[in-house]
């Protein structure tokens, strides 16, 4: 398992987004028949980003090295695909006025994007970083001035390498280490930023992390991952808690990345491999929170969690959240196979018959109709609060014409047929009150580098030109009411 890249990995087991058009329909021909009006006017659009995925400045200003700094030059970057490294990136740290500019242009109306804990508090705990905390208060102030909401997310896979040295999210300590970052985040935003998510798809940094070794911290071991599995599923409560305590009138949340579930066929055993997948992909985070405890009577192996469990544990993985972000990607087919702890894997598109066309770049299927079976799934459990579309995208290669456009035509009819579905949730019931594209421009896709573009806008990582594409401008004339 340690050989294999994310691409590879989401083969195996669909992960990613941990995670089409429909069928019968050409993806370059969407049947779009919606508007923005049939949203709602409280209906919120965004675009979503991730602080190690697009600052650069890696060294800059008092920050210190975060898990993926490091893991980016482990083994002279053998990990990352062409040795790309997280170090410049989109250089958004220096650029964020330009890119707000061009996010406005699109007529989104909030920006997600997360903070580096390593910018802010440069040994993970104790000293605080005042030019990098100087660094968000530009940026919030940027938003507002613009009339962007500011949504945060507290924590997006970059841990402070300090702390990783320590055992990272294995060891215990991280509870209080992350609650002395969170307090101290939010009592410096929270005059200014009301929109706040816990942790981003914490399945993919954990189980990528610690249990595959693909993404850093590059581990492979089921203790570690059933400790950070443990210790993540209480911070994401404790998080919530201590946003309540400190920011007046915020909107709590924290994201969480799914998954439609098939299996391969209605063979017991290929059944049972989806049930355990859908353990993992999509319900380990979501029922603590809830109040239901883990789900391990779909997947034994997440019973030895008890072993790392204190006593009082179980009465503190519980928050009463705002919204949960739900993100999703692509659906899961999976079968029975002998992969140790989960015994099973998510099997490759072209393997079930899925043609090119609707396979994007991270080799993940097409399948707009995924989303909306997620919303229904979801939207089922009991005390429920509304959802939030946290991310939604794909990556496909793209190029600079010569009339100087991105023509990015598979992206366009996927945006349209993915929240086509979305609004078909909305029009069943489903209490979905937002939804936010993965993602504002082309930028760091973890152990894939910069050759997978999941942007709206294309940046030539040479030069740092930013071009809106064309599915960026689709949603700047369906955003204005003109599409
Ligand atoms: O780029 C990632 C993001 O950081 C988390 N969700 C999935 C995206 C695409 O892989």
């Amino acid at each position: 398992m340690q050989d294999l890249n994310r691409r590879a990995f989401s083969k195996i087991i669909g992960l990613s987004g941990l995670s089409a058009f429909l069928p019968g329909i050409s993806p370059f021909l969407p049947d779009k028949k919606f508007t923005k009006s049939d949203f709602g006017p409280d209906f919120k659009w965004g675009v979503a980003t991730a602080a190690a995925q697009i600052e650069g400045a890696w060294d800059v200003d008092g920050k210190s090295p975060s898990v993926w700094d490091v893991f980016s030059r482990k083994k002279g970057g053998k990990k990352i695909k062409h040795r790309d490294t997280p170090s410049v990136s989109c250089d958004f740290y220096n650029r964020y006025e330009g890119d707000l500019d061009l996010l406005k242009q699109m007529n989104f109306d909030v920006f997600r994007f997360s903070t580096a804990w390593s910018r802010l508090l440069p040994e993970g705990i104790g000293r605080v970083n005042e030019k990098g905390f100087d660094f968000y208060d530009r940026v919030v102030d940027a938003c507002l001035e613009r009339s962007i909401e500011p949504w945060v997310t507290l924590y997006h896979w970059d841990i402070p390498q300090i702390l990783q040295d320590k055992g990272g999210w294995a060891n215990r300590d991280v509870v209080s280490w992350f609650e002395e970052y969170a307090d101290k985040v939010t009592r410096r935003l929270g005059d200014r930023v009301k929109n706040w998510m816990v942790l981003n798809e914490p399945t993919a940094f954990t189980a990528l992390g610690y249990l595959a070794g693909i993404h850093a911290p590059g581990k492979i071991s089921a203790k570690k991952f059933l400790k950070s599995v443990h210790h993540t599923t209480l911070v994401q409560a404790l998080g919530g808690k201590i946003i309540r305590d400190n920011v007046s009138d915020a909107n709590i949340g924290t994201t969480i990345s799914c998954s439609s579930m098939y299996s391969k066929n209605d063979k017991r055993r290929h059944v049972a491999a989806m049930k355990r997948m859908d353990v993992l992909l999509n319900r380990l985070y979501i029922e603590p929170a809830l109040g239901m405890g883990y789900p391990s009577e779909d997947w034994r192996f997440l019973r030895k969690i008890r072993r790392y469990m204190e006593e009082g544990d179980e009465d503190k993985l519980a928050f009463d959240f705002d919204f949960i972000g739900l993100q999703n990607y692509t659906r899961a087919n999976v079968k029975h196979v002998l992969l140790p702890y989960i015994w099973a894997i998510a099997r490759a598109p072209e393997k079930y018959g899925v043609p090119e066309l609707r396979i994007t770049e991270m080799n993940w299927e097409v399948y707009p109709e995924g989303i909306y079976e997620v919303l229904k799934t979801f939207s089922q459990y009991k005390n429920m609060p509304p959802i939030i579309v946290t991310e939604n995208g794909c990556a496909f290669e793209d190029k600079v014409f010569e009339d100087g456009h991105v023509h990015d035509v598979k992206r366009k009819a996927f945006y349209q047929e993915y929240i086509r579905q979305v609004l078909r949730a909305k029009q069943e019931g489903v209490d979905v009150r937002g939804y936010f594209a993965w993602t504002l421009m082309d930028n760091f896709e973890w152990a894939e580098g910069y050759e997978p573009r999941f942007g709206l806008i294309h940046v030539d990582f040479d030069t740092q030109q930013r071009i809106i594409k064309d599915s960026g401008l689709w949603f700047k004339d369906f955003l204005a009411g003109n599409d």
